[in-house]
């Protein structure tokens, strides 16, 4: 075995330091920087590992694996977490931060790269009890990470700012003799110096951008200046900025019915149809309909032309025993619920085309018409089917009325059509020890004749189609991965009828008494509804070269919409439009645990007005937490945060700050502007903002990119900040001009904010919009083309009356509604719940009782101000222990700012204990 490093190089610490520990018996070769070991990589690589075999490991953290293993220490599933994290998570930044601080010398911007990935460590070393990674033994997680933090963390000039128990475990693992020879290897005790050979050899990191994946983007108090604007970005930023509006994007009004058009876009968009029977929670509303109105709002900003539909699910057994319940007939139900819905989505501002139902003749049309096309077709076979029928009950069970263990994985709580834990599909007579839902009693198989729809023989079509549109589509990954192992399984005939009497009547003549099964009906729904709006429905349904689908859902009705709908409709050969793009959410919990209505847990839609909370704001952070990727959880006091905080004292004292410098000192018009450097430098920053917020809205990449219309205020805080008009009102003709130009400018980004906000915020938007007394048109042209960030309010422009946008949650008034709404919760709950990963912690927004907005307002703006001394003084190339002392007071400033934002840079208790 042979080792190929070279001196300098960071990635050879970790794994001289795994073999040191490994104890095993290898030929160290130190070579140059070029060096290329590897033969058939066109690039040099090290570290590299020559196999016995003559094969090569070139991969840092696979060769400290390789050698662990071949010692005979085993990798825990924990530590290939942490090896995977380092590797995807803290690497590329660690690169950035290495990056600055070796190559520009600017360490107190290194340090800010890495606080992200620090406090994540902290969160999990904080967590535990062990003095360790992965439990009470130095394990290989580790050597790794302590390797790749090692020269930062090592650095007297960088660290400081770090967590303290960050420090404690790195002190620790950085003293063991492997860590200590390693590094007296690589860095020869040249510290930081040591790298700037290999560091000059390597690609300049992407700085200030999202990575993409599934992490959230760091999106703390970012500071200007992360990202590096350069002299051409400012003066294209410029020429945009001038061009001003084009006026011949005029508003289109929204006339009904809205039908598809030539030469347009033309989006039909769906959410899934909430089941009528009960009262949607947060968690239904941010996964479907709440998701489906932010695209569809931003879509028509876009300048597409876009339908949105959606309605209430209203057939099925639960509507049938909702009635028996309330002493009310299924129809009567349906109405009853069915406006509750309405009222609810009403409420949240949910702007629906069409909000229909599923109960309607033109159901009963379709859905006929598509089944008589699937018979002919040949789609449709027959079988006997053993069914589960409750004596007691005197009824057959639907699959959602009963339950029992999973045949396939014996997760204990599998449903009678799906497994919640494995996500297989399940034929309810296949579960072991099943038991009727409603009495509980074991219930008996009967047989009864049933029509299947033949997955089998579509398949092949299915397949086809699904490469052509997952890979044209924008598909969540959920949505391809459940489709996929769909798939994988093969895929059986499903029933598509039922022994009920509250559904679509199968037309047939020898199924006279049976109704079609929910799955196989509600997705026609989508369809029925859309024919209840327009008579012209097929110029949308029947016409996939001109329409492109969206379908919003969560994730557990993704099957039905990218397997089992797709089919019925290939199946009936009518030249349906077939989803494009099916987005997914994960599911959002409660505070730690899951909504449960029986448990009386959770916010449900009828109750979140009676918080006295806006609608707007519930909007705001229902979409900030939205379960995007990952799962995530509504939490009371991170709600309280996020308005204090980000709405509050950033968005919103920004574009009141600028509405209220020019009613205050220009007589409420806007100031002519005369732009300078700085001026451009933020015209730029906004402008790369809102190309990013375009472009992942574009992918409804909607969480995401709400981040970005914050950075935006931000950057104009930090702007105003640093510009002081309120100061330079009061100076000379130069200096006047200048408080012209910063509000100006100012109230042109606040503008854009408006339009930004107004998928997210429709009210605040509109609010926003009458107090600048914004024209109409900023609202169809800002967002067209790929984005750019242009004058809108011309000098001599007058405004309307400013007030404030937000108010503040206070501390008694969050504690008295999470009293109101917790439900008597445990936290052991949530580790049951088969969505809870039991991989790495998430780095949750810790929120303790020591959150103070009012006080991270003041540090934000301390800290804006230190961080331009610091610049300052480091442009002026000043003596380096000056700079050194105001990058202390920088690092101590941030401190207390993430002190005062209710984040602890102390050990904070075990997560659950608290509640
Ligand atoms: N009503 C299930 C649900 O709300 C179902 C969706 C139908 S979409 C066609 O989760
Ligand atoms: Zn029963």
């Amino acid at each position: 075995m042979k080792l190929f490093v070279s001196e300098g190089n960071p990635h050879c610490l970790k794994v001289l330091a795994a073999l040191e520990v490994a104890g095993l018996q290898c030929d160290v070769q130190f070579v140059n920087h070029e060096e290329k070991p590897v033969p058939f990589l066109s690039r040099p690589c090290l570290p590299a590992l020559l196999l016995p075999n003559g094969q090569h490991l070139f991969s840092p953290n696979a060769i400290c694996r390789y050698m662990f293993e071949v010692s005979g220490q085993e990798c825990s599933e924990a530590c290939d977490q942490w090896l995977e994290w380092e590797a995807t998570e803290l690497q590329p930044d660690l690169l950035q931060a290495l990056h600055l601080a070796v190559l520009q010398g600017k360490e107190s911007e290194a340090t800010q790269v890495l606080a992200g990935p620090l406090s994540y460590l902290d969160q999990s070393l904080t967590k535990g009890t062990s003095p360790f990674l992965t439990g009470d033994v130095l394990s290989l997680a580790d050597l790794v990470v302590c390797a790749a933090l090692h020269p930062i963390l090592s650095a007297p000039s960088l660290a400081s700012g770090e967590p303290k128990s960050v420090r404690v475990w790195f002190d620790r693992v950085a003293a063991s003799q492997s860590c200590v020879s390693a590094s007296h290897k690589v860095l020869q005790g040249k510290g930081l110096q040591a790298m700037k050979s290999f560091m000059q050899r390597q690609p300049a990191p992407q700085s200030g951008q999202c990575r993409g994946g599934t992490q959230p983007c760091n999106n703390g108090p970012a500071e200007e200046g992360e990202r590096v604007v350069s002299q051409e970005e400012m003066e294209a930023a410029a020429v945009t900025w001038g061009k001003g509006l084009n006026a011949s994007t005029a508003a289109t009004k929204r006339l009904h019915p809205i039908l598809p058009q030539e030469g347009k876009r033309n989006i039909l968009l769906t959410s899934a149809l909430p089941y009528v029977n009960n009262v949607p929670h947060l968690g239904n509303i941010i996964g479907c309909v709440l998701s489906a109105d932010v695209f569809s709002r931003y879509g028509r900003l876009r300048g597409w032309n876009v339908l949105f539909v959606c309605g209430t699910d209203e057939y099925g057994t639960a509507t049938e025993n909702k009635a028996r319940e309330e002493g009310l007939t299924p129809q009567q139900i349906c109405d009853k619920y069915h406006a509750i819905h309405a009222s609810i989505y009403q409420w949240f501002q949910i702007d629906f085309d069409f909000f229909g139902r599923t109960t309607t003749e033109k159901q009963t049309e379709i859905a006929q018409n598509i089944f008589w096309r699937l018979h002919k077709n040949g789609f449709l076979v027959e079988d006997t089917v053993e069914q589960l029928r409750c004596e007691k009950c005197q009824r057959f069970l639907a699959d959602r009325f009963v339950e029992g263990t999973c045949p396939h994985c014996n997760y204990p709580d599998a449903r009678g059509d799906q497994c919640d834990k494995c996500g297989r599909l399940i034929n309810a007579v296949e579960l072991k020890a099943p038991h009727c839902k409603v009495c509980g009693q074991t219930p008996v198989i009967r047989s009864s004749k049933h029509l299947f729809l033949d997955l089998p023989k579509l398949e092949p079509q299915l397949e086809q189609w699904l490469d052509k549109t997952t890979s044209s589509g924008d598909w969540t990954a959920n949505a391809k991965q459940i489709t996929r192992s769909w798939l994988r399984d093969g895929l059986k005939p499903r029933c598509i009828t039922r022994d009920l009497r509250w559904g679509t009547p199968v037309p047939h003549p020898d199924f006279k008494e049976k109704v079609f099964y929910v799955w196989f009906d509600a997705p026609i729904g989508y369809v029925s509804i859309t024919a209840n709006y327009t008579d012209k429905w097929e110029q949308w349904w029947k016409n996939p070269n001109q329409v492109e689908l969206y379908n919003f859902m969560a994730k557990d009705n993704v099957p039905f919409h990218s397997v089992v709908f797709p089919c019925s409709l290939l199946g009936a050969q009518d030249n349906y439009t077939l989803v494009n793009h099916l987005i997914a959410t994960e599911y959002l919990n409660y505070e730690d645990t899951k909504f449960s209505k029986s448990r009386g847990v959770g916010v449900f839609g009828d109750m979140a007005k009676d918080t006295g909370i806006p609608s707007d704001v519930w909007r705001f952070y229902l979409l900030y937490v939205r379960p995007e990727g990952q799962d995530s959880a509504f939490s009371w006091a991170d709600m309280a945060l996020k308005n204090n905080s980000e709405l509050l004292n950033n968005l919103g004292n920004f574009i009141n700050r600028a509405a209220m410098f020019v009613s205050k000192f220009f007589d409420g018009c806007v100031p002519a502007m005369e732009l300078l450097q700085e001026d451009k430098k933020l015209l730029a920053l906004v402008g790369w903002e809102l190309q990013q917020y375009i472009q992942l809205m574009d992918k409804v990449k909607i969480r995401d990119a709400l981040k970005h219309i914050l950075s935006i205020s931000r950057h104009g805080n930090q702007y105003i900040q640093v510009n002081e008009p309120w100061k330079k009102i009061k100076g000379g003709d130069a200096e006047w001009q200048r408080a012209g130009t910063v509000t100006g400018v100012s109230i042109n980004v606040a503008c854009l904010l408006s339009v930004m906000l107004l998928p997210y915020m429709p009210a605040v938007s509109r609010t926003i919009r009458d107090q600048l007394n914004a024209p109409d048109s900023c609202v169809s042209a800002m967002l067209r083309g790929t984005g750019a960030f242009t004058r809108v309010l011309d000098a001599g422009h007058r405004i309307g009356t400013v007030s404030p946008l937000f108010q503040k949650l206070e501390v008694e008034q969050i504690e008295a509604l999470k009293k109101r709404f917790g439900g008597q919760q445990t936290p052991t709950q949530n580790a049951a719940s088969p969505h809870s990963a039991a991989t790495l912690p998430t780095p949750a927004m810790d929120v303790n009782a020591g959150a103070d907005p009012e006080k991270a307002r003041q540090l934000t703006q301390a800290v804006a101000e230190q961080g331009e001394k610091v610049r300052a003084l480091k442009a002026q190339k000043a003596e380096k222990a000056a700079i050194t002392a105001e990058v202390s007071k920088l690092l101590e400033l941030k401190k207390q700012l993430t002190l005062a934002e209710g984040k602890s840079p102390e050990p904070t208790p075990v997560k659950g204990k608290k509640k």
